[in-house]
């Protein structure tokens, strides 16, 4: 084998192994897929080289520009791609040409295999810029380099000229300009922001790395730089932003250990999910892998021992992965030399070592960390001790219903007003914001068919609680007794109680509200009903507009306005409905509850992911987030399908 020293690359270290045809060819087996996926990966591919370069400590500043043409320019300061002359076959025949070009032009000619550093650069393929200059209509490469500025053009991949000598300089550094194929990529239109995520990434992942963004295009100038001096720590913080933490600050390790490099941001919020976040050689490891195993084996052994050893829990009791999980932020960040992506999306890291270097580099420092601050130790483990007794709770509540069979009881809640029928294909249960709407509509209903839940005020957030405190909520076993269909795995649709669950709350801000906390129950708990079409939306009218005896509704305000033309505006009076409470019965059940008058909304999933995005965004930790969507689609659901 060839010894290589670090830094003395030569042109002769280039391995020569492919052309470029098989890229253009089939382009989604080198950069995933040719649509504004795989365009904004082309970046991702340069940057990687530039990120490669500070790695082995010879870059430490990154530019990307997006030009008015909407070409893109991504140029660094590492150690230039090597100029020297090196012989290839073209065409059957021995040349002489540069390393540029042998780089821009062959496949793993990258010259970096197997040397120095941790080889990022190629991504999650592993083929780097000369899969970008592939796929480009065209392709400048401006080398600062041995004293001089050398630049090569490329058209589809082809070189124009060999590389020539432009200018002379004292710096080094990359430049790489091109234009994506039109040919190649369903959409050739970079998109600011989700350059700027990747990049805030990249930064975040290689403290005191910068990186500049700059958008040159008409109208749309704009230009940041990411810059974190303490990396995934800054990260982790970024992420717990909005949240309220165990401690104020986050826990940093970082480790060097037999060739590999070990860096872990965490830190607990007051929430109960788990966010770890793994990274190999910059490379989100999203099916995680054997350094996320590593972590969380680790996390767990420390807090179970640090409890027995401290005699906060007994001998034999035992604290679950989960338990120590519940609230985490975490990113642990690898960094190796031959890393293997393993898994469908090759997103999974496999090397066997990176377990025990996870865990060793974690049981040290957080080991350590917890030796040295006993007061926030205790915290966490009692917070861990809790969750561990919430999940028990929830683990009895749940057998507790399934043994009592709650979920099919004979006892049905106080506050429902059954109907008499017991045909569940023609039965339907209103569920009544407020108590005094409950009764209006206890008296207004056709009580052979229809029955009536009112609940008393808000439901419960089902994101933001615990399970077991959700089977405690009044309201929500009611709907659970009343339905009788059960939850989760136990649902069982053929033990529904009525075909229409119909959702009567007022036409204002609070009562879309209601209806969505609502809907999030059902969407999490039931989610059947929805998909089936159970789930329905009334529709109370807006005003009441009356002209001697003559009454009429309006449900809208183009309504009203077209009601009030054809009963000639004079004499008559409006009146805008603030609430159900101020109908009376008669009124609720013409305009809302006969199945002749009424219109009855369904709610629909037929884009399951919309609606998940729609309950996760709404329900989760950011109240800001919330309330303006609130605001901008309290009418939401009145526009979609209109059924019934
Ligand atoms: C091959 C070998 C070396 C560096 C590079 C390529 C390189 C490629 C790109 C692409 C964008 N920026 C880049 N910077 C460097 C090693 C050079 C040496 O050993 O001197």
């Amino acid at each position: 084998m060839e010894e290589k020293v670090k830094g003395s690359y030569t042109a002769d270290n280039i391995q020569v192994l492919e052309g470029l045809d098989p890229v253009r060819k089939r382009p989604g087996m080198y950069i995933g897929s040719t649509d504004e996926r795989g365009l904004h990966h082309l970046i991702v591919e340069v940057v990687d080289n530039a990120v490669d370069e500070a790695l082995a400590g010879y870059c430490d500043t990154c530019t990307v520009e997006i030009a008015r043409d909407g070409s893109v320019s991504i140029t660094d300061n590492g150690r230039g791609i090597p100029v020297g002359k090196k012989k290839i076959v073209k065409n059957g025949k021995t040349v002489e040409v540069s390393a540029v070009e042998v780089v821009m032009t062959h496949l793993h000619a990258g010259g970096k295999f197997g040397g120095g550093g941790y080889n990022v650069s190629g991504g999650l393929h592993g083929v780097g810029v000369t899969v970008v200059n592939a796929l480009s209509e065209w392709l400048d490469v401006e080398v600062c380099r041995e004293g001089k500025i050398h630049r090569q053009r490329f058209n589809r991949g082809v070189p124009m000229k060999d590389l020539e000598v432009i200018g002379s300089t004292d710096k080094t550094g990359t430049k790489v300009s091109f234009m994506p194929d039109a040919d190649i990529f369903e959409t050739v239109e970079f998109n600011y922001d989700t350059i700027r995520t990747r990049l805030r990434e990249v930064a975040y992942l290689n403290k005191g790395f910068t990186v500049n963004l700059i958008d040159k295009r008409d109208g749309r100038e704009k230009n940041e730089t990411f810059k974190f001096d303490n990396g995934i720590l800054d990260f982790v913080e970024y992420l717990n932003r909005n949240k309220e933490t165990l401690f104020p600050q986050a826990l940093y390790i970082e480790k060097k250990l037999s060739d590999s490099e070990v860096e872990i941001a965490m830190q607990y919020n007051d929430g109960y999910n788990e966010n770890i976040y793994a990274y190999a050689n910059n490379i989100n490891t999203e099916e995680g892998g054997t350094h996320l195993d590593g972590f969380r084996n680790a996390l767990t052994k420390i807090i179970n021992d640090y409890a027995h050893k401290n005699g906060m829990m007994k001998d034999d009791d035992k604290l679950s992965g989960e338990d120590v999980r519940e609230g985490i932020i975490a990113i642990v960040s690898v960094k190796l030399k031959n890393p293997q992506f393993e898994g469908q999306t090759k997103t999974k890291l496999g090397n066997s070592e990176m377990r025990t270097i996870v865990s060793k580099v974690l049981t040290d420092g957080l080991g350590t960390y917890l030796e040295e601050n006993p007061q926030q130790a205790k915290e966490l483990v009692l917070k861990t001790i809790t969750a561990a007794h919430a999940r028990d709770a929830a683990r009895n509540a749940r057998e507790l219903t399934r043994r009592k069979g709650v979920l099919e009881s004979s006892t049905l809640p106080g506050k429902l007003a059954d109907c008499s029928d017991r045909d569940p294909s023609t039965t339907e249960i209103y569920i009544v914001e407020g108590d005094s709407a409950g009764g209006t509509a206890k008296q207004g209903r056709d009580r052979r068919f229809q029955a009536i839940l009112p609940l008393r005020g808000k439901i419960l957030n089902v994101q933001k609680a615990r399970l077991h405190r959700i089977l405690e909520n009044a309201e929500i076993k009611a709907m659970i007794t009343a339905f009788g269909c059960g939850i989760g795995e136990e649902f069982d649709e053929s033990k529904l109680r009525y075909d229409k669950i119909i959702c009567m709350t007022d036409a204002d801000v609070d009562g879309s509200h209601i209806r969505i906390l609502l809907l999030t129950f059902f969407y999490n708990f039931m989610r059947p009903l929805i998909e089936k079409g159970h789930v329905y939306s009334a529709m109370p009218p807006l005003y009441k507009i009356s002209k001697g005896k003559r009454i009429e509704y309006a449900y809208s305000d183009p309504e009203l306005a077209s009601k009030l033309d054809e009963m000639g505006r004079k004499g008559c009076e409006v009146q805008r409905y603030k609430g159900l409470g101020e109908m009376s019965k008669d009124q609720l059940w013409e305009t809302t509850m006969s199945p002749e008058h009424r219109t009855l909304v369904r709610i629909t999933m037929d884009d399951a992911f919309e609606a998940d995005e729609i309950f996760s965004t709404l329900m989760g930790d950011q109240p800001e987030l919330r309330r303006k969507f609130i605001e901008e689609n309290a009418k939401l659901i009145e526009t979609k399908d209109l059924d019934v």
